[in-house]
């Protein structure tokens, strides 16, 4: 069991993603809640996962899920109450997990009280917590687009002001260069930390340092100055985990946030391989080689080695399901999904499993009514007001939309998949007749069992944790395997992520070794099986 007050703690951890709105539902509604993840706490316990990162539960109107806070010290009703979410903390400590918190601090919702406030006229108080360009109607302060379609300006009558946003229009960006909204923000994380969270989650952090008149926004002329600070008044020194998303993250930068020193975040979230296999149009496909896949991470790998620390992730409430975009999502998914398991899970940095990647859960290429993302819904309009077919404009989001993997959890094979005894929110994906966590538990050779293997492993063996990183084969267009070298021992991890057999040859070194894992039975001399992966350690 993970010791939380021990330094660095996370480097031992593996973090399970919650989608709250879609694990369980407890009363009903349709809707998940933190009721509903409580009585699920035992699963992950078995799990074996160490801290549960919920997605926002706060106070929300809900364009954006919950991404639009509209009051961060209260728990959205639609959730439970503040009460639930103490017996949460409470229940979930007892069992060795911590919990981390979503905290959206580029913007809040419009419909947050600051907002609120802020319209009310220019001499407000809280009108500088955000940022306001005057203008007429029609002469926006510049082109800037926002993330989910539109301008990224919104003209506010009464004002004679336009507001920024990069995201909805319902999600103003808060105005960080105003030192009164950063030490409100910062008042607030302390609250959290005072209920007993054991760490934070930071959405799009690193663009709260913009400069919307040059057009900035990841990486801004103040972030670093800005994220130092937020370090300082609040986790600083303090035994959290702490993981900013950074889609603007490359190695130098990486390191700079994930300083072995503690003076920013424990590590972030970095995109560069999630965006391999689509143009900077996430909509517009890209060709991805395993080659060039394996490429990238291995330079992540030993870019962040001693002197920074790696996130590990295939899947979240953004992506589309690992096992349907890298995967065999048809004969061969339970195959593949062990396969991409064993890929990350053997690599070094903090492990995260997002909500139904340890039953293999896939894509859901729903017709558009069924469909929930604004992002998803906005861009399928742009697609067809542009001219294009509107099959080919449903196809073309179905690839990468984040409702494939936001549908709801897989429970049971009982009515919506015994994730509400209500009518669920989104449409439960239909095939969780054959997917869903009862039959996983059911069967020893489940993808839940590789994944409770792979958490065991790692607490296991210190080579997980602090072995350094050689990519082997790195031209081979099927097979991907690498060395681990550390704490006097060496792991290696062979993985065919293809649905063909693989010519694979066992280093020397390792000739005789009896698998620590392997997802197909005994080994083949000379060969992997289709998205077969295979784990070897060796005492040095
Ligand atoms: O995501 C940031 C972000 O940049 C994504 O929305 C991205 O633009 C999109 O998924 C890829 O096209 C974070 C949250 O994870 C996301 O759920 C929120 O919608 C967003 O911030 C706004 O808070
Ligand atoms: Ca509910």
């Amino acid at each position: 069991m993970i010791n939380f007050n021990k330094k660095d703690w996370w480097k031992e951890a593996v973090i399970y993603q919650i989608y709250p709105k879609s694990f369980q539902d407890s009363n009903g509604d349709g809707i998940g809640d933190l009721p509903g993840i409580l009585s699920r706490l035992d699963y992950l316990h078995k799990l074996g996962v160490d801290a549960l990162w919920l997605s926002p539960v706060l106070a929300s109107p809900q364009v954006d899920n919950g991404y639009d806070v509209s009051d961060y010290q209260d728990i959205d009703p639609m959730f439970g109450t503040m009460e639930d979410m103490r017996t949460l903390i409470r229940e979930a400590r007892a069992r060795g997990i911590g919990i981390l918190m979503d905290l959206v601090l580029n913007h809040t919702s419009d419909q947050h009280r600051w907002f609120r406030e802020a319209c009310k006229g220019r001499d407000n108080p809280c009108h500088d917590y955000y940022i306001w360009r005057d203008g007429v109607p029609g002469a926006l302060p510049n082109e800037m687009r926002a993330a989910f379609g539109g301008p990224a300006w919104t003209y506010v009558p009464a004002l004679g002001q336009y507001y920024f946003h990069q995201f909805a229009p319902q999600q103003p960006d808060l105005n960080w260069a105003n030192p009164a909204v950063r030490q409100e923000l910062y008042k607030m994380i302390r609250f959290w930390m005072d209920e007993g969270v054991a760490g934070f989650r930071l959405d799009v952090i690193d663009q709260v340092g913009k400069d919307p008149d040059r057009q900035i926004t990841a990486n801004g002329p103040r972030l670093m100055e800005f994220l130092h600070e937020l370090n300082r008044e609040t986790w600083g020194g303090k035994n959290l985990v702490t993981v900013g998303e950074a889609w603007g993250a490359d190695i130098p930068r990486a390191r700079q946030y994930s300083a072995p020193d503690g003076s920013v975040f424990s590590m972030v979230f970095q995109f560069e391989q999630m965006c391999l296999d689509h143009e900077a149009d996430k909509w517009v496909p890209k060709a991805m080689t395993l080659p060039e896949l394996k490429a990238s991470i291995a330079r992540w790998q030993q870019g962040l080695h001693g002197c920074g620390w790696n996130s590990l992730f295939w899947d979240n409430h953004d992506l589309p399901r690992i096992v349907s975009r890298w995967g065999d999502d048809g004969e061969l998914r339970v195959d593949s999904a062990k396969a991409l398991a064993v890929a990350l899970h053997g690599l070094q940095g903090t492990p995260y499993i997002y909500q139904g990647e340890e039953l293999g859960m896939t894509n859901a290429p729903y017709p558009l009514e069924e469909l929930r993302d604004l992002e998803s819904i906005n861009a399928y309009h742009e697609m067809v007001e542009k001219g294009m077919p509107e099959a080919d404009a449903l196809a073309a989001i179905h690839r990468m939309m984040r409702d494939n993997a936001r549908t709801p959890m897989q429970w049971t094979d009982g009515p919506h998949a015994g994730f509400t005894s209500g009518t669920p929110w989104m449409m439960v994906n239909p095939n969780y007749t054959q997917i869903n966590a009862a039959s996983a538990l059911a069967d020893p050779d489940s993808v839940f069992y590789t994944y409770q293997k792979l958490i065991a492993l790692r607490k296991a063996h210190p080579v997980f944790v602090e072995g350094d990183f050689t990519l082997l084969c790195p031209e081979d267009e099927q097979v991907f395997a690498y060395l681990r070298r550390g704490a006097g021992q060496e792991l290696l991890a062979a993985v065919n992520l293809s649905g063909r057999s693989a010519p694979f040859a066992l280093p020397e070194a390792f000739a005789g070794c009896e698998p620590l894992l392997a997802t197909q039975g005994a080994p083949q001399a000379g060969v992997l099986r289709p998205w077969e992966a295979q784990l070897y350690l060796r005492e040095l």
